[in-house]
């Protein structure tokens, strides 16, 4: 059993998939905090969980073409503990399957059946890629068509690694923080979790943040991994498998606006409080760096909104990388039974989510960033 060694879990955590590992937290344990604590984190595995030594870890990276020194730069994690300014961030991951669920009721689609649950957000700290592509030789601004590849030390039975890719310029530059980190919360990065090093890659979709990294590759080309080629992208709503043409789609980058109410769970009875009012909660976030400004929560429907009260870090514009959790008392309609509470976000380039799932449908459940309902019974 190549899962044999993969580590233990935390209880609580919803399995979607035993072997690969892949797992969300409950709803409401989303928001209890505006990090989520590590053994909550949502865990997205492909395949087992690569066993690496710390002491005989090296990450390779392939020198420019060439360039004087061909041999690659390896480095080992003390070289880069010691030789990179160490950098922080907090930010969120969010794999492009979350809330594929919501779309298999539309249609059923192909992949993990993802509640809302496939998102969270960690402090990361470790060396700055720019700072190490810089060091390998790479010069700024080189290419703008170049791509850099991430190699995972994860391989399949067939010998094939997990990889991905993301742009050169992306990479490059400062204000994008891309991090080869090391730690997580403030601790060494957990074996899920890609140790002893893995991609953050803020504002991006979970797949180009790869796990146990141990190789980065320049190239003209984006990465050939089938993740990266023929997986995470979005199509058409009428494309379906006996059509698809994965070429004629960019891969998933940049993560569209997003939201969805935490507590209370679709089904809960309400007993509402003295004033009839009921306590709503959940995230907001949206990719590219992009601040969510506004949350607006509905119970009729759609007719009516009121806005929700945003927390979270304060962030740099432009580099909004973490999630806004979101509370509100709504006042319940009088004499319900049955209320349907709706949220939607606004980022700050005013990007909204469409109301629907049906005309962002897609053949893999993916990118599923329609409005979010939860429908509650109202004890009289
Ligand atoms: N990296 C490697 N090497 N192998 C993987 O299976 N999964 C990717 C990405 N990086 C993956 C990987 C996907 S699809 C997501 S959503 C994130 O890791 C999940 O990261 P997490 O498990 O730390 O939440
Ligand atoms: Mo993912």
């Amino acid at each position: 059993d190549p899962y044999s060694q993969d580590p233990s879990r935390h209880p609580v955590l919803k399995v979607n998939s035993l072997k690969p590992f892949n797992a969300e937290p409950p709803p409401y344990m989303l928001t209890e905090n505006s990090i989520t604590q590590t053994e909550l984190f949502f865990k997205r595995n492909h395949l087992p969980v690569p066993q690496i030594n710390p002491d005989d870890y090296k990450l390779v990276i392939e020198r420019p073409n060439g360039k004087v020194h061909d041999k690659p730069l390896n480095l080992t994690l003390s070289d880069l503990k010691a030789k990179f300014p160490k950098h922080e961030i907090t930010a969120t991951l969010q794999c492009a399957g979350n809330r594929r669920s919501e779309m298999s009721e539309v249609k059923l689609v192909k992949g993990l059946d993802w509640n809302i649950g496939a998102i969270s957000t960690a402090r990361w700290a470790g060396a700055r890629l720019r700072d190490v592509l810089l060091e390998a030789g790479y010069a700024e601004g080189s290419s703008q068509t170049q791509h850099v590849h991430f190699e995972g030390l994860d391989r399949d039975l067939t010998g094939t690694n997990y990889g991905a890719s993301i742009s050169f310029k992306q990479a490059m530059a400062k204000e994008n923080e891309v991090l080869l980190a090391y730690e997580m919360n403030g601790q060494e990065l957990p074996k899920d979790h890609g140790f002893p090093l893995r991609v953050i890659v803020p504002g991006v979709v979970g797949a180009r943040n790869v796990k146990w990294l141990g190789k980065i590759v320049v190239s003209k080309e984006e990465s050939s991994s089938h993740w990266q080629k023929n997986d995470y992208k979005g199509f058409n709503p009428c494309v379906d498998w006996d059509d698809v043409d994965f070429a004629s789609s960019p891969s998933i980058q940049d993560l569209p606006v997003q939201s969805a109410i935490t507590e209370p769970h679709p089904g809960q009875k309400i007993t509402p409080d003295i004033d009839g009012e009921l306590t709503v909660k959940g995230y907001a976030w949206s990719g590219g760096g992009r601040e969510i400004v506004r949350v607006d929560v509905s119970v009729d429907g759609g007719k009516t909104w009121k806005v929700a009260e945003l927390t979270g870090e304060k962030q740099k514009a432009g580099q909004a990388w973490a999630w806004k959790l979101w509370q509100l008392n709504v006042p319940l309609p009088p004499k319900s039974s049955d209320v349907t509470i709706i949220c939607k976000a606004v980022d700050s380039s005013y990007n909204v989510q469409p109301d629907t799932v049906a005309p962002i449908w897609n053949l893999r459940g993916v990118l599923n960033n329609a409005w979010h309902r939860v429908c509650v019974t109202v004890d009289a």
